[in-house]
């Protein structure tokens, strides 16, 4: 199962993937899914919003109990990060079969489209299309870096874009969601613990910095006519790593426009992306209230204009007491959260779990990732703690769906 997606949109030069939604890539991981579901006996279905889902049992019944990821990868991106959890939960139930365990509720696998955000700049797309936090027309106005919208890259893949929205009755007949997700950082390498569960995801965002100088020769234009707007961009990241170390917040400037983006041309444009997190909101709030004052002081002193839009924010998710307490009794029969054998841990990373657990049960188990290093080609997990997860996941999904 592993190996038939694993070489799907890698590139063989980095070892990384670029599986961006709607693209060729994509389609190849949604042809794996259904062929995965279909040998399984598994009803497939693909929703309005491009989610795919694999039923045991019937999806109209209600109070199933769904576990899944995501397929699609950042730029570049690790192999562990999205598929794992897909890849567990068949892995999950095929235990569960040999197992011979009796379902009392309908069970579901999903993969859940455009999770990273990577072509369109908004990330959970799916989820957050069929939770109704991404309304249509804001979907339809996404573009990619060539200029292609949304609907028609949808359109393109073959899917109708004007099917999107809300899917409240298929999220309704959801009585908990379980994510299983590499871990992205070493909080479990540090303790010594193949498995954790998520305690909350920290609150995060994306904001856009524009900054608008005068575009002029390279090589004829003095230093002191210039308004060269990469200075200010330079300063703003320098800002923000100042500002977040004083916040105890994280803040990261990975992606940049530059136009006319000419080797000897003094940019008329530069755009910067901030992604920011914290623990708490009040964290984030000062960070990015800090980088925003600093980008707008040295803007001035330079003849810059400088715009700011905030392009998406979740806040802090707080995962279901009820529901991680039964993860911990299931795993390590415990009666409370309070005396864990499996650590529970809070993450800066964003997850589908994160827009299905503001109206649904949902909780998050993370396998163990020995170097923490994630969203790169260098991301790992070893094979016995992903075995570790693929049980863990059975114990669960046995505990919650079955007699
Ligand atoms: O950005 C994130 O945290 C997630 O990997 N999409
Ligand atoms: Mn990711
Ligand atoms: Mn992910
Ligand atoms: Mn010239």
């Amino acid at each position: 199962m592993w190996h038939d997606l694993k070489p799907i949109g890698r590139n063989a030069d980095t070892g990384g993937y670029r599986r961006f939604a709607w693209t060729a890539a994509d389609a190849d991981c949604r042809t794996w899914f259904k062929a995965q579901a279909e040998s399984r006996g598994l009803t497939y279905e693909l929703d309005r919003n491009g989610n795919q889902w694999a039923w045991l049992g019937d999806p109209e019944a209600g109070d199933a109990v769904v576990t899944g990821s995501h397929l699609d990868s950042v730029p570049d991106g690790g192999a562990f990060d999205g598929p794992l959890g897909v890849v567990s939960s068949f892995a999950a139930l095929d235990e569960l079969r040999r197992r011979g365990v009796e379902f009392t509720k309908p069970l579901a696998i999903t993969n859940f489209g455009d999770e990273e955000g990577a072509r369109f700049g908004l990330a959970c797309v799916g989820s957050r299309l069929a939770a109704g936090v991404l309304t249509r027309d804001a979907a339809h106005k996404l573009t990619d870096a060539d200029g292609v919208t949304l609907p028609q890259a949808m359109e393109r893949a073959g899917y109708d874009p004007d099917a999107i929205g809300a899917d409240r009755e298929r999220l309704d007949r959801i009585g908990a969601f379980i994510e299983l997700h590499v871990e992205q950082g070493r909080a479990l390498d540090l303790s010594g613990d193949a498995i954790g569960i998520a305690s909350s995801i920290w609150p995060h965002g994306r904001w856009r910095f524009d900054f608008r100088g005068e575009a002029n020769h390279a090589g004829t234009t003095r230093l002191v006519d210039r308004r060269d707007p990469m200075l200010s961009y330079a300063e703003t990241v320098l800002a923000a790593r100042r500002e977040a170390q004083l916040a105890g917040a994280v803040a990261t400037f990975g992606k940049i426009s530059v136009e006319p983006n000419g080797v000897n041309a003094i940019p008329s444009l530069v755009r910067g992306w901030l992604d920011s997190r914290a623990a708490d909101q009040e964290s984030l709030d000062a960070t990015v209230t800090g980088v925003e004052k600093a980008a707008r002081e040295y803007a001035q002193a330079h003849g810059i204009d400088v715009s700011l839009t905030r392009e998406s924010f979740t806040p802090i998710v707080e995962f279901d007491d009820a529901l991680r307490d039964e993860l911990a009794r299931i795993l390590g029969t415990q009666d409370s959260a309070a005396d864990l054998k499996v650590p529970v841990l809070g993450t800066g990373a964003g997850h589908d779990a994160g827009i299905l657990a503001q109206s649904i049960p949902t909780a998050m188990l993370f396998v163990r990732n020995p170097t923490g290093v994630s969203h790169s080609p260098a991301e790992s997990a070893a094979e016995d703690d992903c075995l570790e997860g693929v049980r863990a996941l059975a114990d669960v999904l046995e505990g919650l769906a079955c007699k």
